[in-house]
């Protein structure tokens, strides 16, 4: 067994590759590209834009150390029965879920805005779980892909942090998986929800998981021996 040690907040976070799953939630179009449904509402999608890179580093990397990988989406059947009324309703929004948007029907699988960014376009092998919640675990096989895999830690990187990461990752503990949120890897269109975000997952000894950075995870995977270093390439 290797073990990889990852410096951390509020202690350093420790796992086997092995049974240690990267789990990227909610990367879609439609929430992170400027032009979608997020920045229809009225919001910065450069906030989360800016948690893509590190995530597709993290992404590579674990790829090459052969970490298994997850993705999420949030949306829902063509004809909506699996959506609640009441989320259909909320907001009272003009073009809301099942409506058309500016990258198709809003929220709906198969619609060009529902899939994930293509900078971190899921690979052969790597399942990719239809959420119609905000935490993965709601009314999805998640739980039991992960126990198939003797998955017990998470590595987890998405959007958007204070809703779909966070319900995540509270139900992920609650379950007894251990998760290391990458906080780069992690955005919200608030500032201030993205900080409060991080601050209750690592408050109280680590009450929901850990905290750590893309960078500090791809070193321990250097440290550990699993990954090699290459050279970056530099700018002129
Ligand atoms: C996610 C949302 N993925 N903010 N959804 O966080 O509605």
């Amino acid at each position: 067994m290797h073990s990889v040690v990852v410096p951390a907040e509020p202690y350093t976070f420790e796992f086997d590759p092995a049974t240690t799953a990267l789990l990227v939630i909610d990367m879609q179009r439609d929430f992170v590209y400027p032009g979608g449904f997020g920045e229809a509402l009225g919001n910065d999608t450069s906030l989360l834009l800016r948690a893509v890179p590190p995530t597709e580093r993290v992404l590579n990397a674990a790829r090459a150390v052969g970490l298994f990988v997850i993705h999420t989406r949030e949306g829902h059947r063509p004809d909506l029965s699996d959506c609640p009324p009441s989320k259909i309703a909320r907001g009272k929004l003009k073009s809301g879920i099942g409506d058309p948007g500016p990258m198709g029907r809003i929220l709906v699988r198969g619609e060009y805005g529902h899939d994930i960014v293509d900078e971190l376009k899921p690979g052969p092998g790597e399942p990719v779980v239809d959420k119609p919640g905000k935490g993965a675990f709601y009314a999805t096989d998640l739980d039991r892909i992960l126990q198939t895999r003797g998955i017990k830690s998470l590595i987890v990187a998405g959007v958007t942090a204070e809703v779909c990461v966070h319900t995540t990752v509270r139900e992920a503990n609650d379950r007894g998986y251990e998760c290391l949120v990458l906080s780069d890897c992690i955005a919200s269109y608030f500032p201030e929800f993205y900080e409060a975000a991080i601050n209750m997952i690592k408050a109280q000894g680590g009450i929901f998981g850990w905290v750590g950075t893309s960078e500090a995870f791809l070193e321990a995977l250097h440290a550990a021996g699993l990954l090699q270093r290459t050279a970056e390439p530099t700018l002129v």
